[in-house]
C-alpha cells in the first residue's frame, strides 16, 4: 500500500494509525502542504485526490481518499485487529465521536480555511489562532461532556480497546497541544489520549517520527 501524507496533517495521522494498528506495511509518499504554495494542488496529485488534500492511500491500484472512508475501507479488507465495536448501537457511538472530530471540529481548522481567513477575510494572525483554538475548545468541551456522561470509556473511548473514535482523537489533541489550546478542562480527553500515546501503533504514527518530519 501506498500512503500520501504529510506528517502534520491530522487526518494522514489517523489513517497512520489504522495502519499500524492493523500492522500493514506501507510505503510513505511526502505531499508537502506548503512548498510551492502546495504540493496537494499539483496536477498529477490532484488525479488521485481532487479535491487536494492527503491522505491518499493507493492499495494495489484502488485509489482512496477521506481519512475516515480509509479506515472503514481498511477494517472491511483486514478485519483483525477490529477497530469498531461488535454491536450495533457502540459501533454508532464510536463513529458519534470519530465523526464529531472529523466533521464538526477538524474542517473549521483546515489549512485552506485558515488561508481563506486570512487572506480573503483579512483577519489577522491573532484573530486566527484565537479561531482555531475556539473550535477546538468548543468541541472538545462537548465530547468531554459526552465522554463522561456515556460511560462506555475505559482507558480508551470504548473501554480499554482501541478504535475508529482513538484515532481521531489523538490526532485532534495533538493540533490542540500545538496551538496551545488549555487542556485543563477535559481531563478525561487529555487521559484517554496520554495513554494512546504509550500504544506502539499511535507512537509510530506520531507527526514527530515520519519521514517528512521537520
Ligand atoms: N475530510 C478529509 C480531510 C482531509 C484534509 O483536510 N486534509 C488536510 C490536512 S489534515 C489537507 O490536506 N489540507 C490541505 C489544504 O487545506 O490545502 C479527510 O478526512 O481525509
Amino acid at each position: 500500500m501506498k500512503l500520501y501524507s504529510y506528517f502534520r496533517s491530522s487526518a494522514s495521522y489517523r489513517v497512520r494509525i489504522a495502519l499500524n494498528l492493523k500492522n500493514l506495511p506501507y510505503e510513505y509518499l511526502p505531499v508537502h502542504m506548503l512548498r510551492d504554495g502546495g504540493e496537494q494542488f499539483k496536477p498529477e496529485y490532484r488525479k488521485l485526490n481532487h479535491d487536494a488534500v492527503v491522505p491518499t492511500l493507493v492499495d494495489d491500484g484502488t485509489v482512496l481518499t477521506q481519512s475516515i472512508a480509509i479506515v472503514e475501507y481498511l477494517e472491511e479488507t483486514h478485519p483483525e485487529p477490529a477497530l469498531l465495536p461488535s454491536t450495533p448501537a457502540d459501533r454508532a457511538y464510536v463513529r458519534s465521536i470519530a465523526l464529531q472530530l472529523a466533521c464538526e471540529i477538524h474542517p473549521l481548522n483546515n489549512l485552506r480555511v485558515l488561508k481563506y481567513l486570512k487572506r480573503t477575510v483579512g483577519v489577522n494572525d491573532e484573530a486566527k489562532d484565537a479561531w482555531y483554538r475556539h473550535w477546538i475548545s468548543s468541541g472538545f468541551a462537548a465530547l468531554e461532556e459526552y465522554l463522561v456522561a456515556d460511560g462506555r470509556a475505559g482507558k480508551l473511548c470504548f473501554g480499554d480497546t482501541p478504535t475508529l473514535a482513538d484515532i481521531c482523537l489523538v490526532p485532534q489533541v495533538f493540533n490542540a497541544t500545538r496551538f496551545n489550546v488549555d487542556m485543563s478542562p477535559y481531563p478525561t480527553i487529555q487521559r484517554i489520549c496520554d495513554y494512546a500515546n504509550t500504544l506502539d501503533a499511535f507512537a509510530r504514527a506520531e507527526p514527530g517520527v515520519q519521514p517528512d518530519a521537520e
